[in-house]
């Protein structure tokens, strides 16, 4: 008899739902789109905004909604629940949900014959506040400078919880919401992330945090284990310590020990078997990097309209340019995350500048784009000893480095370390005007400077592969940008990758396979067996992965290192000339812009 393992992602404009069947295959997906299925909630793009705060938030109500919709769509697909053994989900990052005294009472004592959204936000409401901060807020800038402050530096608090304060994190979130609404706050009984949020709807209780989401909070302890007591406090305010500790709850080290079974509303709504077990939902980037059985040094482009660099290793080397987390499912191992806003958009822009040129001025097609790209010489180098043309092409405010919005063009010469700078098109003479033509230029180094950034900030974590210098062993590409060959081919020439450029070939989103597999692994595998050996010895690669790209080319990647000097110097032009730090005056309307992509989430 089938048997199958379910996972969700809750993200900013969808939730998507899929089934895998023990061997791991992809059967049945559907997915609620928010816009297009809930645009009674009036959100755009999933989300509600304030833009004079910077505030980005989600009815939770609408969330409800479709929980019902997409059980009911995976239904119709033929997809019999009582078959169905365990699940599990991811949720988007940071966001909290804020649970009323009355939350967990009517979580337990659901009707079957009544909807989620009657019952949890009906007369009685199972939240303190209607809405959930979105990972695109920007509203917590003095927060953050409490939360980095707190503990002495930046650098400090990304030993400590595995990241500096970002206006999303959940902690300077938390301090926020307590100043501003004070008496929800004192009515809040519990606070879930999206991904714990979506956990206790399923379990019928709220779930606790999970071991790796719990990481994008700037409050847990990541080599103590456990809250971080000063932190908490910060966020609490005066006296709130315990209280906020027991609205958080207890978080489990084992992200793989089931919570316990479902909810007997979806056994009487679904027909789900009562034994089916829900397994401890993640962060969609922790979830992500379990869609496939990562081996140290794989490495993860999540290339959507932000560009997010995945990787799991043992190794714990905390920076505030990055993040480190705890791994979701194997102690001992972190997820290493570089969180980039300028990924597809930037590229897009010099695409339409490469396209207006043409007869088909409109045209979104990549052709002429990847053709120049490709055609273009490494680095722009005519010969070996002509300049190296490196650039930085910010069209919103970058995180990574932290600059404002802006482009920066140089000519690198790597024997005497010298940069020029190139002047923007309108003040240049004849003779500059080769050394780089805008847009045909910039069509092959925003590829390289995305690439040369991700390869500059990963490179101690790499190794040796057999022969080769340290590099990645594989890189595998997900999101939109994985179908263009043009980023396959420049992704495996400047950051290598031993055994070459791959794409996830099975259907189904990653994060959602992701959890999936989890949900699998915590009900099939043998004692004690880790969570990438299961997958590993189900893995069939030939049905779930293509290779896309033949990543290191010797002398190429070799090029691509003497770059690397250039482009951290042009990186640190960038940040003289348009620097974002701490400390600077307070002014509303640039926290805005710092830290807010309003886009839509990377995959
Ligand atoms: C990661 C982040 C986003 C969200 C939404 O820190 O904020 O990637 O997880 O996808």
């Amino acid at each position: 008899m089938a048997e199958y393992y379910l996972g969700f992602d809750l993200s900013t404009q969808q939730l998507k739902g899929i089934a895998v069947k023990a061997d791991l295959k992809l059967a049945y997906e559907a997915k609620v789109d928010f816009d297009a299925d809930l645009s009674k909630y009036g959100i755009e793009k999933g989300v509600l905004t304030n833009p004079a705060e910077g505030e980005i938030f989600a009815p939770v109500a609408m969330w409800l909604d479709a929980i019902d919709l997409v059980l009911q769509r995976l239904k119709e697909q033929g997809l019999d629940f009582s078959k169905v053994k365990g699940l599990s989900g991811a949720g988007m990052q940071h966001g909290t949900v804020f649970w009323s005294k009355d939350g967990e009472t009517l979580l337990e004592g659901l009707d079957a014959g009544k909807t989620l959204l009657e019952q949890l936000e009906g007369k009685k409401s199972a939240f303190s506040h209607p809405y959930s901060p979105n990972w695109q807020d920007a509203s917590t800038q003095e927060q953050c400078d409490a939360f980095d402050g707190k503990l002495g530096s930046q650098e400090r608090l990304a030993e400590v919880t595995g990241s500096k304060a970002h206006h999303r994190f959940s902690g300077p979130q938390i301090m926020r919401f307590r100043q501003k609404y004070p008496k929800s706050y004192a009515a809040t009984a519990r606070i879930s992330l999206v991904s714990s949020f979506l956990a206790s709807i399923f379990l019928g209780k709220v779930a606790p945090i999970d071991i790796g989401d719990v990481c994008g909070m700037n409050l847990w302890d990541i080599k103590k284990g456990g809250w971080h007591e000063d932190l908490l406090a910060l966020a609490a305010g005066d006296k709130g310590l315990a209280d906020l500790k027991a609205k958080l709850g207890h978080v489990p080290e084992d992200g793989g020990a089931s919570f316990g079974n479902i909810s007997p509303y979806f056994v009487k709504r679904y027909n789900f078997s009562p034994s089916t077990s829900i397994v401890p939902f993640t962060g969609d980037n922790p979830s992500t990097i379990l869609a496939l059985p990562l081996r140290a040094s794989d490495a993860i482009v999540s290339l959507g309209t932000s560009t997010t660099f995945l990787m799991s290793t043992p190794q714990y080397k905390p920076d505030p340019a990055y993040h480190f987390m705890n791994h979701p499912a194997t102690a001992g191992l972190y997820m290493f995350m570089l969180c980039y806003k300028n990924g597809g958009l930037a590229r897009e822009h010099i695409r339409d500048a490469l396209n207006s040129q043409s007869s088909d001025s409109k045209s979104k097609s990549w052709d002429t784009f990847n053709k120049t790209a490709t055609e273009t010489p490494v680095l722009g180098q005519t010969s070996s000893s002509s300049p190296m043309r490196l650039g930085l092409f910010f069209p919103r405010p970058e995180i990574v480095p932290n600059v404002k919005a802006g482009i920066w063009r140089y000519l690198f010469d790597s024997k005497t370390s010298s940069l020029s700078a190139v002047p923007p098109q309108e003040v240049r003479t004849k003779t500059e005007d080769s050394s780089w033509d805008i847009p045909e230029a910039d069509a092959r180094a925003i590829l390289e400077s995305q690439f040369l950034s991700l390869r500059l900030r990963s490179q101690n974590l790499v190794h040796k592969q057999g022969k080769l210098p340290p590099q990645p062993r594989r890189i595998y590409l997900v999101g939109g940008g994985a179908a263009n060959p043009a980023i396959a081919q420049l992704a495996g020439e400047v950051l290598g990758g031993a055994e070459g450029v791959f794409k996830l070939d099975i259907g189904g989103n990653a994060c959602a396979l992701g959890s999936a597999y989890k949900a699998a692994w915590s009900g099939l595998a043998e004692k004690g067996e880790d969570f990438e050996a299961f997958v590993e010895e189900r893995w069939n690669e030939e049905g779930f992965v293509k290779k896309i790209g033949d990543g290191y080319r010797e002398g190429v990647w070799e090029k691509y290192g003497e770059a690397l000097k250039g482009f951290e110097e042009v990186e640190n032009r960038a940040l003289e000339e348009k620097g974002e730090g701490r400390g600077k005056p307070k002014e509303m309307g640039s926290a805005i812009t710092r830290d807010r992509d309003p886009a839509v989430k990377h995959d």
